[in-house]
Parts: structure tokens; C-alpha cells; sequence
């Protein structure tokens, strides 16, 4: 209404200027100047205005943008508690392996093209897995219907409920070995005297560690301690669950490092019927390896932050101990210090009954060894 009031005097003013007498051209002079003089004044207090909440902008943005990271950042453990509370805090997913949707917290972005790496001081290339949310877990009612869709068997919330539920994780920046520590990159650390030999230096009838024709394939028959002191000897450590799933399938919660459907040439997988009857989805000699493969031969299977062999190949010891999700890195199960059950991740060449997803935890005890498990590590940024 105060407006309308004010519209409407100014109106009656402008009307009454125009029903003023005509003035002379000498009279207009002034007012012209006048005119030039408001017009410049009003563009300089524009202009001034402008650049004044221009520059406030440039200085706001960085701090706001810094304050949002930082509340990020503190909130991780928040996001993880009240994933076990409440329902209503965790991701919601869509069946039929549709993305999750964050209820309280902006969806992380995936810059896959951006890989960089690093050369530790052993000379082995690790990639870096920036620092941010991930989607880590999944549903049940995903993870059956790819396991039954794959024809895996023990298709069941016994088998698979262990990686429920879906859940918004940050992680600060670290880098992780770009391959499966290899026969020769293990076989350096056991010539200096820090590393103990694999139990078994043998491939089925090959002579396979210390056999310069497997030293690119990956270590096996390694316990969890003898792969935790490797990573010591290299200046790192064995992954976390959560960094090791982060590295496997990026920041989108997709099932294999490559995207949601399997395929059975973009990795090693249990293709043969040399050792079981059993052959992956994708038909028999789909990958072209019966046992253990060179790492890094599936580039098409490389995950979104350039590691390679996160499905497949062999099952990768990881530091965690195994206990139920919520996934919380400060509840006792990374402590190296406790001895218990721990987990593997990522699936192999053999053992047919687990289904090869990102997601899929299987616990093991730490002080056995198997020929279809191996591990690789991670270390923190700037460190
Ligand atoms: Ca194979
Ligand atoms: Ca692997």
C-alpha cells in the first residue's frame, strides 16, 4: 500500500510538471546539466554498489564453501551414528540398483578422469582416492537380485545381509596401491629380512613366488599379519573396509568398479572347470585365466579412481575386523592391536559361491592362507 501511495504522488507530480508552462531552451540548460549530473551520480552509486557486493562476495564464498567442508567433515561421525538409529538419516535406495538419495547431505561427484598417482619410496604406484563422501553398503534387496542373476548360489540375508545398510561415509584423502601386491613386489621386502616367505611358494603344479615368470601376478598365501607388515615396510598400511570399497566402485554406490552390470571379461573371474564345475556369469573361459592373472590385465575393469583388479583376481585382505554394519571406523574394528575374525574383499578367481560386488564383505580368519588371497595398500595423504 506504501508503494502504491508513493506511485501515485510521483504520477500526480509528473503529471503537473507536464501541464507546467513551456519553458525556454536557455531555461532547459540547467536542467539538462542537472539531469547529467543525477544520472552520473545514480550510475556511480550503481557501479559502486555492484562492485561493493561483488568483492563481499568473493571474500563469503571461500569461507562459506570452507565452513561447508569443514561441517562435512565433523558430521561424518553424526551421518554414521544416525545411520544406526534411524532409518530416515541413511540413504533411501531404489531397487533395481538406482542411486541412493541423501536425505540431509549433498550427493558427492565423481571426477573419474582425474587420476593421480604416486611412486612410493619402494618405487610402487598407488592412485589417489580424493577426499569425500562414498556410498558404501548396499541393499539387500539389490544385492539378491544380482546374486540370483548371476546364478550364485546361497542367494540369501545370511549370506549377504552383513552389507546392509546403504550409507554416506567421508573419508579424508590417502592413496591406494594401484595393483595386487605382486609376487615381486613382496619378494623385495622378504630379501631384506622384514617379510616372511609366503606358506606356500606354489600355483597348483607351478612354482609360483620367487618364479620370475609370476612376478607380476599377485602374492598369495599370505596371512593378515604378513601382509600387514609388508604395507609397514612400504611406509603404509592394509586399506580400511571403507577405503578399500571407496577405491573399488568410486563415490556412487556402483556395484563393480566398472558400473552396475557384470561382466565377466572385465575381470578374473572363476571361469574354468580345471577346479570346480562351477562358470561365471558370461560362460566358461569368458576371462582366459584359470588361475591367478598378471595384475592390471583388465582395463576395462579399472575402478573410477584408476585401481585395478578390485573385482577378481584374488580376495584382498583389508584391516578391518569383522563386525556388523553400520560401517564406524572408531567402535574398536580397526584396531590392529585386537585379535579376531577379519574380512576380505573383492572376490577371485576361484571360489565360486560369493557373489564379486564392491559391497560384498566375507569374513576369514586372519591366520589362514589360500591361494586366492592377496591384498594391496593404502597410505595417507602427506604422509
Ligand atoms: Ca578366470
Ligand atoms: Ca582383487
Amino acid at each position: 500500500m506504501g508503494k502504491r501511495n508513493q506511485h501515485s504522488r510521483r504520477t500526480q507530480e509528473m503529471e503537473k510538471r507536464n501541464q507546467s508552462p513551456q519553458k525556454s531552451l536557455g531555461d532547459d540548460k540547467p536542467n539538462f546539466l542537472l539531469i547529467a549530473a543525477i544520472i552520473t551520480t545514480t550510475g556511480v552509486i550503481i557501479a559502486a554498489i555492484i562492485s561493493y557486493f561483488g568483492s563481499i562476495n568473493q571474500v563469503l564464498l571461500p569461507i562459506e564453501a570452507t565452513q561447508t567442508a569443514e561441517a562435512l567433515r565433523t558430521s561424518v561421525a553424526a551421518v554414521t551414528q544416525s545411520a544406526a538409529v534411524s532409518n530416515t538419516s541413511s540413504p533411501s535406495v531404489v531397487q533395481g540398483g538406482s542411486m541412493p538419495v541423501a536425505s540431509q547431505t549433498p550427493m558427492p561427484t565423481s571426477s573419474p578422469n582425474l587420476i593421480e598417482t604416486l611412486i612410493d619410496e619402494k618405487k610402487v604406484e598407488m592412485v589417489k582416492v580424493p577426499e569425500g563422501y562414498f556410498i558404501m553398503g548396499s541393499t539387500l534387496t539389490d544385492m539378491l537380485l544380482e546374486c540370483n542373476k548371476l546364478n550364485y548360489k546361497n542367494c540369501t540375508e545370511v549370506r549377504y545381509g552383513d552389507s546392509v545398510p546403504s550409507q554416506q561415509i567421508y573419508l579424508m584423502d590417502y592413496y591406494i596401491d594401484k595393483f595386487e601386491v605382486t609376487n615381486e613386489n613382496y619378494l623385495s621386502c622378504v630379501n631384506e629380512d622384514v617379510c616372511q616367505e609366503p606358506t606356500d611358494t606354489k600355483l597348483s603344479n607351478d612354482d609360483y613366488f620367487g618364479n620370475p615368470e609370476f612376478n607380476n601376478y599377485p602374492v598369495i598365501h599370505v596371512t593378515w599379519d604378513m601382509a600387514k607388515t609388508y604395507c609397514d615396510w612400504r611406509g603404509a598400511r592394509l586399506p580400511t573396509e571403507a577405503e578399500w570399497e571407496k577405491a573399488a566402485r568410486g563415490v556412487n554406490g556402483q556395484t563393480y568398479p566398472w558400473g552396475n552390470s557384470f561382466d565377466c571379461k572385465k575381470g578374473n573371474f572363476d571361469d574354468e572347470t580345471r577346479f570346480d564345475e562351477f562358470v561365471v556369469y558370461g560362460g566358461k573361459s569368458c576371462d582366459g585365466y584359470d588361475m591367478t592373472a598378471p595384475v592390471g590385465t583388465f582395463k576395462d575393469g579399472v575402478s573410477p579412481f584408476g585401481a585395478y583388479d578390485m573385482a577378481g583376481n584374488v580376495w584382498e585382505w583389508v584391516s578391518s575386523l569383522y563386525k556388523p554394519y553400520p560401517y564406524d571406523a572408531k567402535d574398536g574394528r580397526e584396531d590392529a592391536s585386537v585379535q579376531g575374525i577379519h574380512v576380505i574383499r573383492g572376490g577371485s578367481w576361484l571360489w565360486y559361491d560369493y557373489l564379486p560386488a564392491t559391497y560384498h564383505r566375507v569374513w576369514i580368519d586372519p591366520a589362514s592362507t589360500y591361494n586366492i588371497i592377496g591384498f594391496r595398500c593404502v597410505r595417507d595423504v602427506g604422509q
